[in-house]
């Protein structure tokens, strides 16, 4: 089953478009999980417990696993390891490289931690992505339109009149012709460059949405502008507005509430 596929019936069973990001964070864990002996696992593991039947997709951010220095590489993979094989696993690292670096990092996301997806950089060309491309079942998500207050000052550098942006996309849509397996990431921060994106790339792409929550992005315009025609292949992420919904005991119970009420937000702008 490749990644789409996967991807669309976790959607389905769940009913779903939420994706939740598990961004670890000493500073914001519970307190009372600090003096336990795998404090992030044991986090992860509640959060990932109280919220799978909500979601359509995890996503990881390897920065904040990286920065636990030894341990990184154990909390990773025990974090991805507790989650249902049938639940899409997103590794945003955001790394490639020229080609015989780039393949190293595909394989160690894709074979080492065994995700389903990647988050890469369009900037240095098709030989830095093809060796992620080359996991024919895995998806490649490629920075179009990111959620940064700065992204204007490259991403809207205007060519021909056309913005970078729009460039991208539909660069991305010749890549995608390679093994049909591209994804784009676009900010929730952005929704009329979302819809530009949208209707560049068609119903088939699916695109990754971080942005909503802590950074402040419309629900409604990611949905309507996010979504293809059936209602699908948009991931919604939100990191920390849910997984640090409290800070007490209960804190795996307060992100399932909070989950929920955006699954059910998202669901009714579809
Ligand atoms: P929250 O703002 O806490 O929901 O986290 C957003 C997550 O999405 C973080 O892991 C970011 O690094 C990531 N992200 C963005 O916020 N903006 C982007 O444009 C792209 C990403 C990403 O690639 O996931």
């Amino acid at each position: 089953m490749d990644f789409k596929q996967k991807l669309l019936r976790a959607s389905k069973k769940n009913n779903t478009l939420l994706c939740v990001g598990l961004d670890i964070d000493k500073e914001k864990l519970p307190r009372f999980l600090l003096d336990r002996k795998e404090p992030f696992v044991e986090f992860n593991k509640a959060i990932i417990d109280a919220t799978n039947d909500l979601v359509c997709a995890y996503k990881l951010n390897m920065a904040f696993y990286e920065i636990l220095a030894e341990k990184a590489y154990d909390v990773l993979k025990k974090t991805i390891d507790h989650i249902p094989k049938d639940i899409p696993v997103i590794l945003d690292g955001k790394r490639n490289d020229i080609t015989h670096t780039a393949e190293k990092y595909a394989k160690t996301i894709f074979e080492l931690f065994g995700a389903d997806a990647a988050t890469v950089n369009p900037y240095l060309g098709f030989d830095s992505i093809k060796p992620f491309l080359e996991y024919k079942e895995k998806c490649t998500f490629i920075l179009c339109r990111t959620s940064n207050p700065s992204a204007r000052e490259i991403q809207d550098l205007k060519i021909n009149s056309k913005p970078l942006y729009q460039i991208i996309a539909e660069k991305v849509m010749e890549w995608n012709e390679y093994n049909s397996n591209c994804g784009l990431v676009v900010g929730a921060t952005y929704p009329t460059e979302l819809k530009i994106i949208r209707e560049t790339v068609g119903e088939d792409l699916p695109i990754l949405i971080p942005g909503i929550g802590k950074q402040g992005g419309s629900l409604e315009k990611t949905v309507k502008n996010g979504t293809n025609s059936e209602g699908e292949l948009a991931i919604i992420n939100s990191s920390r507005s849910i997984i640090y919904a409290s800070n007490n005991e209960n804190f795996a119970k307060e992100a399932r509430k909070k989950a929920i009420f955006l699954k059910e937000e998202i669901n009714r702008y579809r």
